[in-house]
């Protein structure tokens, strides 16, 4: 009988819960709902692909000189930057996103963090993407202290330092900005980018420049490449239901 007792109780704790739960995520306060985003059908999307080109011989690796840190001196596998990297003519590290086309719409919120490590004295990766409110997770993987120093234009600024290997902390981005710069202030040749975007579709070209951003609304679309050297590029594309569109760009210096 006490049993029975006791699962009552918890099945009515679990009902306020739930109900309680419901009521703030409907927001019972909330204030009058902007105008409905147009639907978006999955099953009527399109995709775009393409290439990022480097016209020219790419520019050398620059040599990282990291004596200031016997740690990074001894430690690092790779002291080349990353500015320039690529492979038969293709560019890598380049963001490509959807700059124009999507206003209006919303999306579903990502469910997953991105991770931006200090490992080998450097950021892995030296160039990504993230949306608004998605969590971006730090961390110092390296025996020696380093510092994440965030200088975006329109995000708020953050300056932290992490002097033990393993520290972890985590930020989120509340405006769209491409690209958030980030730094070390101990390691001057420590540098990343972040767009911040507030819809699903962007990419950073690997060494074979290929990018593609998938599942994508019918419709007209500006597409944005940008490299931290060589500036940006548009292109227009139009994207039609299960069609791919194909955009390539030729960055040169
Ligand atoms: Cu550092």
């Amino acid at each position: 009988m006490q049993q029975r007792n006791l699962w009552t109780v918890l099945s009515l704790l679990v009902l306020a819960t739930s109900v309680a739960c419901g009521g703030g995520e409907t927001g019972g306060d909330a204030p009058a709902a902007a105008p409905a985003a147009p639907a978006f059908d999955p099953s009527t999307a399109g995709n775009v692909s393409g290439m990022v080109m480097f016209d020219g011989e790419l520019p050398a690796g620059v040599e990282l000189m990291m004596n200031s840190d016997p740690v990074c001196a001894m430690t690092a596998t790779n002291k080349t930057s990353s500015t320039f990297v690529g492979s038969d003519g293709h560019l890598g590290n380049v963001f490509v996103y959807v700059k124009s086309g999507l206003e209006g719409r919303t999306f579903p919120a990502s469910s997953g963090s991105i991770e931006l490590n200090q490992l080998g004295c450097e950021y892995v990766p030296h160039v990504m993407g993230i949306r608004v409110g998605q969590t971006l997770n730090i961390t110092n993987s390296d025996p020696t202290l380093h510092n994440i120093h965030a200088s975006p234009a329109t995000n708020e600024e953050f300056n932290m330092g992490q002097p033990i290997q393993g520290m972890q902390f985590e930020r989120t981005f509340t405006t769209p900005e491409v690209m958030v710069p980030f730094k070390c202030d101990v390691h001057g040749w420590m540098n990343a980018y972040i767009g911040v975007v507030d819809h699903p579709y962007f990419a950073v070209t690997g060494l074979d420049g290929a990018f593609s951003l998938d599942s994508l609304p019918p419709g007209d679309y500006v597409i944005e490449a940008w490299h931290e050297a060589l500036g940006t590029q548009t292109q227009n594309v139009t994207v039609a239901t299960g069609q791919t569109a194909e955009v390539s760009f030729t960055f040169a210096q």
